[in-house]
């Protein structure tokens, strides 16, 4: 993808842009996640979906999937999964709905909602103990809307809100460490990437109760500013180079899943990316790129020693 392209797709209003079409984009990491997970998880599911790309899969009545799909609003998608969770429990308690019936409910988000929007109304609702399975595919800003900053965006990536020379100033929020402090069933992050990883998680976080996050980074061509045909090897850069670790918690517990060894530098990973070519061109920015390799350094010495 060119960076002129790059940059009009950036420049776009939403309803211009790929991801608010008719149908989603070639290569969305998101997507891919979902569909390996969907394997795993199978149609006894209601999914709640809260306002975002995915909620282009379904245009009502109908949906690509055998079971059931739900739309909330972005804040909402929680409070919603409580509200089919307490209908299934209802039936099944008046004998109109056989136990061995019952379903999974899974919310569905992006991480403007996950990490930002929707946040209260997850932390009351890993509070409340609700039976759920959150999973947040994690494109690292508002997709949908034209990749404008979430609380998910890495430090210095371009985004339609931070086109300036400097990119986004904030860094990404830990999610994991998060949910992991309201003490849920099950905390793990994932990649389409690394699908045998991700399918073991599924497995685990589908046999648990109670609260459940898998959380997902998903590598998406509009608004990271690369070739479709690139996903899947950007993914794998994410995790070799140690920026999206795959790791799970439980029990207060947390054990990482693939340590990368050894680790490839970070530029390795930015340096495909568009969102982040002016740390590149015109001149290296030495004292950015320097900085996100302390940090994720810092990350793998801290859980390594
Ligand atoms: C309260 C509210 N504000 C703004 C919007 C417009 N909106 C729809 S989808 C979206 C982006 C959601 O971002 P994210 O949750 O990361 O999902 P993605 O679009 O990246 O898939 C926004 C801002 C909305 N639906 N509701
Ligand atoms: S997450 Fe990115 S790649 Fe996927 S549909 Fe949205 S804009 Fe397109
Ligand atoms: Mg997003």
């Amino acid at each position: 993808m060119s960076e002129t392209h790059y940059r009009r797709m950036q420049d776009l209003p939403s309803t211009h842009l790929l991801g608010t079409g008719t149908s989603m984009c070639a290569g969305c990491g998101g997507l891919h996640a979902f569909r390996e997970l969907y394997d795993v998880l199978g149609e006894k599911s209601v999914v709640v979906n809260a306002a975002g790309c995915m909620t282009l899969l379904a245009t009502y009545p109908f949906t690509p999937f055998r079971g059931s799909w739900l739309y909330t609003s972005m804040a909402s998608a929680p409070a919603g999964a409580q509200g089919v969770r307490d209908a299934l429990d209802l039936l099944i308690e008046k004998g109109r709905l056989p136990r061995e019936e019952d379903l999974r409910v899974v919310a569905l988000t992006g991480d403007g909602a996950a990490y930002g929007m929707g946040l209260a109304s997850t932390s009351a609702a890993i509070d409340r103990g609700l039976d759920f399975l959150y999973v947040c595919y994690d494109n690292e800003g508002y997709g949908n809307t034209g990749q404008q900053s979430s609380a998910a965006t890495p430090h210095a990536a371009r985004t339609a809100t931070n086109g300036g020379p400097r990119g986004y100033p904030g860094f990404k929020k830990d999610l994991f460490a998060i949910w992991a402090a309201h003490r849920p069933s099950y905390v793990a992050t994932v990649i389409a990437a690394e699908p045998v990883d991700l399918a073991r998680k599924v497995e685990k976080a589908a046999r648990l109760s109670g609260p459940r996050l898998l959380l997902a980074l998903a590598p998406c061509p509009p608004g990271w500013g690369f070739e479709p045909q690139h996903s899947v090897e950007i993914g794998r850069l994410a995790v070799q180079s140690g920026v999206w670790p795959l790791k799970e918690w439980q029990d207060g517990h947390v054990v990482h899943t693939k340590t990368p060894r050894p680790r490839a530098p970070v530029e390795d990973y930015l340096r495909r990316q568009q969102r982040f070519a002016h740390l590149f061109e015109p001149q290296r920015d030495e004292a950015t790129l320097a900085e996100i390799q302390r940090r994720v350094d810092s990350y793998w010495e801290e859980v390594t020693t």
